[in-house]
């Protein structure tokens, strides 16, 4: 079967699950957040990485059906960590731009939220720059109905897509994720640094909150506290956890 057939299958098996990397605020050390990533795990194969079937789901549209279940699934655990009495973390969902452009996400947001009884504060999606520059106007009504919502919205990989500045004027946004390729070579790459320095300026001259990620180092998080980046994830902290795991790292918060 091709990847496109056998992930049907993977989907309407239940085949999918969703992985939690701790998101921190810097200045407090404090985990206030998950990016929620999911992984296929084949009963023959094992593993198989999003970055492997995110592109064929995206291109035979069952990005759609797909997207569709991560979000509910996102909404109900972080209603279930709730209903257990644990520390209040946000859930960030990523959004591919074909999904934002051919489906309902904020629809879709809706009813998860409703049935789950998850909060929207406690949701946020998580947009490429490369969906938000597709069809502007079209893409400004759909971070507009989010905020109506009350879902936060962020910019995922920002800093590598084809956009322009002015759309973080015009569209109602929450969060810059500063890309972990900016990341990557602090303290050795003085251009990645005074990137991630001037993301973190302008980002909070404009009133939004910035996370940076794929920090791995303790020199990277001390110049990310030095430049008042709010918050991060990385493996410094942690890798994305299955479920059972990130459970055990709030329940030591709590
Ligand atoms: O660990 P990582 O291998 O999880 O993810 C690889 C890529 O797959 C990243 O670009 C990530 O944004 C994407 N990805 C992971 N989970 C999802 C998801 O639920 N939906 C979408 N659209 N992309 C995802
Ligand atoms: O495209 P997006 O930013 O959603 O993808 C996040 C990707 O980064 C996932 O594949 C995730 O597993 C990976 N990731 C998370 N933390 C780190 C890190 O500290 N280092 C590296 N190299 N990758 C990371
Ligand atoms: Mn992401
Ligand atoms: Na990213």
């Amino acid at each position: 079967l091709e990847l496109e057939a056998r992930l049907r299958v993977a989907l309407a098996q239940g085949h999918l699950q969703l992985y939690y990397q701790p998101q921190v605020d810097i200045a407090t050390g404090r985990l206030v957040g998950a990016e929620a990533l999911v992984r296929w795990i084949d009963p023959e194969e094992g593993v198989i990485s999003p970055g492997r079937f995110i592109p064929v789901a995206e291109s035979s549209g069952v990005i759609g059906q797909l997207g569709q279940w991560v979000i509910r699934e996102a909404c109900q655990q972080g209603q279930r960590w709730r209903d257990a009495d644990l520390p209040e973390i946000t859930l960030a969902v990523n959004i591919s731009p074909r999904q934002f452009h051919l489906t309902d996400v904020a629809g879709c947001a809706a009813q998860a939220l409703a049935d789950s009884g998850f909060p929207p504060r406690c949701l946020e999606f998580e947009l490429t720059e490369t969906a938000l520059a597709e069809r502007p106007e079209e893409a400004r009504q759909v971070l507009l109905r989010l905020q109506q919502l009350g879902l936060r919205t962020a910019v995922d990989d920002f800093g590598t897509g084809y956009s322009s500045l002015s759309y973080l004027k015009r569209y109602p946004i929450d969060v810059l994720k500063i890309d972990q390729g900016f990341i990557r070579d602090i303290p050795h790459n003085a251009d990645d640094m005074a990137i991630s320095a001037a993301i973190i300026a302008m980002g909070h001259s404009l009133g939004l909150q910035v996370l940076a990620e794929g920090v791995e180092t303790a020199e990277q998080l001390a110049f990310l506290r030095e430049r008042g980046c709010d918050a991060y994830q990385g493996y410094l902290y942690s890798r994305p956890l299955p479920a059972p795991e990130f459970t055990a790292l709030l329940q030591q918060q709590a």
